[in-house]
Order: structure tokens, then sequence, then C-alpha cells
């Protein structure tokens, strides 16, 4: 399998707000030279930015509005590369805008833990690099590939940054196989500990008016609960009666084991087969582990193996993109188990 690897170590975000203190940033760069170091000891080919091809013009601007990429544009006049976080949100439902720098920032804004400064675009567009080449590999017709992408991107919406995400790389992975108008089927199956909202807000947006027999890109996530957990605004479980272009979602309680998170793996993998997709696209999260510091489940470094290669029995061509996992001492342990379960 090739992995492409965007480590992106000078992306550093100095901190995130949580109740108005400033506390140690989660998304460190050392998570890459953890991975790195495991990559190197698996047998698989990693593919070096200086080997990306670039992403087509077209395909960015289809899967994100273009008034945020102009945010995101303008990002490259900032003076330094300190990072900047926004201060003031907009009120709901307003219908106002405001271009002041500050009110725009929390306009697009989620949270205060995803500042920009004038070096992100750059990263955020490497890091959907990754996840666009490993899409081609697949194209081509390799039976998986893994995007290990940093900053990570299942948070950025449609016209929204956070959760550490600035571009979405599934999602830009899932219009990449699917092709211009969505006409092969697509399923993005989330595995994060956290909600795959931004993911599900674009396809929710792009496909809104279409009935389920007509869903080009069905989203599933697996995440915890956001009655608890971030992103707490999205990603309560699904009725029957749901449409399809909302996506499914099944939040578990904090505390989840192997053995439960096993039984919702199923339904969620029966979701898929009934869907019949032609690939896979597969947001994972090692934040999902007993020892990760901001998660909350208790899934073993063991235990990726046999969720890999429970995806890859599906049978279908799948990309894997990196999304969270922040325990430094055992990112690596289980990104091997992973691989070593899709590798069989
Ligand atoms: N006090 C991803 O896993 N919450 N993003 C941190 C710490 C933010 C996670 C709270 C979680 C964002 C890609
Ligand atoms: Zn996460």
């Amino acid at each position: 399998m090739k992995e492409y690897l965007a480590k992106n170590l000078q992306h550093c975000p100095p901190y995130e707000t949580w109740n108005g203190k400033p506390e140690p940033h989660s998304e460190v760069p050392a998570r890459m030279d953890m991975i790195e170091k495991a990559l190197l000891d698996l047998p698989g080919q990693i593919i070096y930015p200086n080997q990306f091809k670039p992403i087509p013009r077209n395909l960015i601007p289809d899967i994100h509005d273009l008034s945020y990429l102009s945010f995101l544009a303008n990002t490259l006049k900032l003076e330094t590369e300190d990072y900047r976080y926004p201060s003031v949100f907009p009120y709901r439902r307003t219908d106002q805008f405001s271009n002041q720098p500050n009110a725009m920032l929390g306009y697009y804004s989620t949270d205060l833990y995803t500042p920009i400064n004038n070096k992100v675009l750059e990263y955020a567009v490497l890091s959907a690099s990754a996840a666009y080449n490993s899409a081609l590999a697949v194209l081509e017709g390799d039976r998986s590939s893994y995007a290990l992408s940093r900053p990570p991107g299942h948070h950025a919406g449609f016209d929204f940054m956070g959760g550490y995400c600035y571009l979405n790389n599934a999602a830009l992975a899932a219009r990449t196989l699917s092709g211009a108008n969505y006409q092969k089927r697509v399923a993005i199956l989330d595995i994060d500990f956290h909600h795959g909202n931004g993911t599900e807000d674009i396809f929710k947006k792009i496909q809104s008016d279409l009935p389920d027999s007509q869903i080009g890109v069905l989203h599933i996530s697996i995440h915890a609960d956001p009655n608890e957990k971030f992103p707490y605004f999205s990603g309560q479980k699904t009725i029957k009666e749901t449409p399809l272009s909302q996506g499914i979602n099944y939040p578990l309680p904090l505390g989840t084991t192997n053995q439960e998170y096993q039984k919702t793996l199923y339904q969620a993998l029966d979701r898929v087969c009934l869907f019949n997709p032609e690939y896979l696209v597969i947001p994972v999260g090692f934040d999902t582990h007993e020892q990760d510091p901001i998660g909350g489940f208790k899934l073993t470094t063991e235990y990726y193996r046999q969720i890999a290669s429970e995806i890859m029995s599906l049978e279908k061509p799948t990309v894997f993109i990196q999304e969270g996992g922040y325990n430094l001492d055992t990112i690596g342990a289980n990104l091997t188990s992973f691989i070593e379960g899709i590798e069989g």
C-alpha cells in the first residue's frame, strides 16, 4: 500500500483555549514524527510531498464555499506567522456580515482550537494533497491507500473551520473518487472519536435536495455522544425516517469497549453494504484509544487490526485518511496495528 505523508512540521498552534485558559495544543507536529517512524518499519511505500500531484483548481471549490476559500486565501496576507484566534462569533441567525478581520475570523470559526496565520493555507493544502493523491492511487487500481494528513480535516465544513481542521481532506478524497457529478457511489465511514461534522455538513449541502436513490456520497460516523464531547451540536443518533442526504450517525457512550464498538461497527458496515458503493473513504482517528488524552473510549491497540480487517473484508477500493489521535506514546503502535489489519 502507498502511504502519502504530509507532516507539516512547521504547523504548530501554540495553545487551545479551554474555559478561558490556554492549554497545550493537542494537534502537535510530533504526532507525525511518531507516525513516520511507524511507517518506516512497515513494508508499504511512503510517498513524500515532492512526489504529490497538485490538486486540480476546480476540486476544492466543489466542497468549500467560495467566500470561505477567499477568507482562507486572505490569510496569506497576514504579516507574521503568529497564530491568530477569534474573539467574537456571530449571534445565531444573524443575516448581517462583516468584513472586519476579527469578525470574519469569528464568522468562519466554530471554536478556539483552530487558529490561522499566513501559512495555514499552505499546510492545509498540502494535507489535502495527501488525500487527493491517495484517492488517485485507488482510482488507478490500488486496493487501498492511506493519507497521513496533518492538519486533520473532518471538522472543516462547507464554510467553516474548527476542531484543528481547515480544509476537508476526506471530502476531497470522496469528491475525487465520485467524479464531477458524483456519478460513482462513495461511502464515507468516519471512525475518529469525534463526529465528522464538517464532512457531514459538506455532503448535506451538496445533496440536500436528493432523494435516497440519488445520493452519491453517503456519510456515516461512529463517535462519542455529542452530549458529552466536541463538536456537541451534531452527531445525534439517526432515526429510520432521516433522509440519507443527512448522513447516518452512531453516537456511543464514554467508556465504550472493543466489544461494544464492534457491535456498532457491524451495523455501520451493514449500512455501507446496503448502499453498495464503488469506493470507501475512511477518516481514521486513534483518539478512540484507551490512553488518548482527549478521547474517552477504551479501544485497544490490538483491536485496530480487527477494525481495519473488517473494513477490508467488504472488498471495496478504500482510501484511509488520518484525522485525530493524540497520545504520542501509542499513536505509532496503533497505526501499525491498523495497517497490519489493512494488509491482512
Ligand atoms: N480541552 C480531531 O480529532 N476539543 N479534532 C479539545 C480539549 C477539540 C478534535 C478540548 C477536539 C477536536 C480531528
Ligand atoms: Zn477526533
